[in-house]
């Protein structure tokens, strides 16, 4: 095969170019003719145009040959510099039944690991035979429908259940969607949602959560719970929610609860992206500053080995704005938020 893409780096969509024509010697040995033959067509369209760099959806789907997979492939590596599917093609067997043990709900990579090691290939292998909780078992029983993406719209719904029934609960207490949903994707992972009251105090929005879930539970729109996690800075709350229908997939839905005070904080964290979270994080500390999802704080006081001291003074924490403008860099609206 020739690598057209690396031979002629003088177009501007040669990275693009290389990584299609990995893809599609994959497909060529896999057999699977068809998708090579779109692949080699959009290759070859993309080498044509020497002159335009193909970097949006738009540009990408209005090229001869280019359908919408492959226009969306074409943008995830031009945003991305590489492509999920090729990667996951490059596994090897041993790789790949790691990350499917790694999917599922609440087992981390050395867990994982050890499942690998114990010689498990299937998730029935983990499931009859390995030591698992409660919540990784549903973990494994609603593995496709946790894998799933949720539309858009779907997301939505599941949060005017929620609100509608947090203000029977509370009136005065309140529910946003945040995450993907809130930086506007079409689809998202899971469901993300904060619990807030004006005024409120941890407690009272633990008793707040607490009512809500059961109520959920009640509607038969809650499914399970999968964790609870009750810190000072925000509980947390995951499980798993439904449209009404039998045979409606099983949506992973997440509560975190954040004290009035502390709303805005919270929403520049739980907005995300996790990338863009970081890259905010590493600037507030360069800065002098720390950043987390209680607020942003200045002269936390650090040990001899940077371990923190104290919690310095809280410069903000109620307006997301204004933790922008402290840290001195332009406002970024959520669709903007990721790196
Ligand atoms: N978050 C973070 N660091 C993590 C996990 C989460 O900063 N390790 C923050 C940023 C995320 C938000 O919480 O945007 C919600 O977490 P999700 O895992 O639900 O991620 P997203 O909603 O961004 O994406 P997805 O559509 O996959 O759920
Ligand atoms: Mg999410
Ligand atoms: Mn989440």
């Amino acid at each position: 095969h020739k690598h057209t893409g690396t031979l002629n780096p003088e177009n501007p969509n040669s990275r693009t170019i290389q990584i299609l024509e990995e893809m599609m010697q994959i497909y060529d040995s896999l057999k699977d003719q068809w998708r090579a033959r779109s692949y080699r067509i959009a290759i070859s369209t993309l080498q044509s145009s020497n002159d335009t760099y193909i970097s949006t959806y738009e540009q990408a789907i209005s090229l001869p040959g280019v359908g919408d997979r492959l226009a969306k492939k074409i943008v995830e590596i031009v945003s991305t510099d590489r492509l999920q599917r090729l990667e996951y093609a490059k596994l090897n067997p041993k790789d790949r039944i790691l990350k499917l043990f790694h999917g599922i709900y609440g087992v981390g990579l050395v867990q994982a690991r050890k499942f690998v090691a114990a010689g498990y290939t299937t998730l029935e292998d983990v499931k009859k035979h390995a030591t698992i909780t409660e919540s990784q078992r549903i973990g494994i029983e609603r593995y496709s429908d946790f894998k799933q993406r949720i539309p858009r719209e779907e997301v939505a719904k599941h949060g005017e259940i929620v609100s509608t029934a947090l203000k029977t609960v509370d009136e005065k207490a309140q529910s946003h969607v945040m995450g993907s949903y809130r930086r506007g994707a079409k689809d998202c992972g899971d469901i993300d949602i904060i619990l807030t009251k004006e005024g409120a105090g941890v407690e009272e929005l633990h008793e707040i959560l607490e009512k809500l879930v059961e109520k959920l539970f009640g509607q038969k729109f809650l499914m399970c719970g999968l964790a609870i996690a009750r810190h000072d800075d925000g509980t947390k709350w995951h499980g798993a929610s439904r449209l009404e229908g039998e045979d409606r997939p099983w949506r992973r839905i997440d509560f975190l609860v954040v004290p009035g005070e502390e709303i805005g904080a919270a929403f520049l964290y739980f907005t995300g992206n996790d990338v863009f979270n970081r890259s905010m994080r590493l600037l507030a500390s360069k800065k002098g500053m720390r950043l987390n999802q209680k607020g942003l704080y200045k002269d936390v006081m650090r040990g001899k080995d940077r371990e923190k001291m104290s919690e310095g003074t809280l410069l903000e924490s109620k307006d997301e704005k204004r933790i922008f403008e402290i840290l001195g860099v332009p406002y970024r609206p959520p669709e903007h938020r990721i790196c």
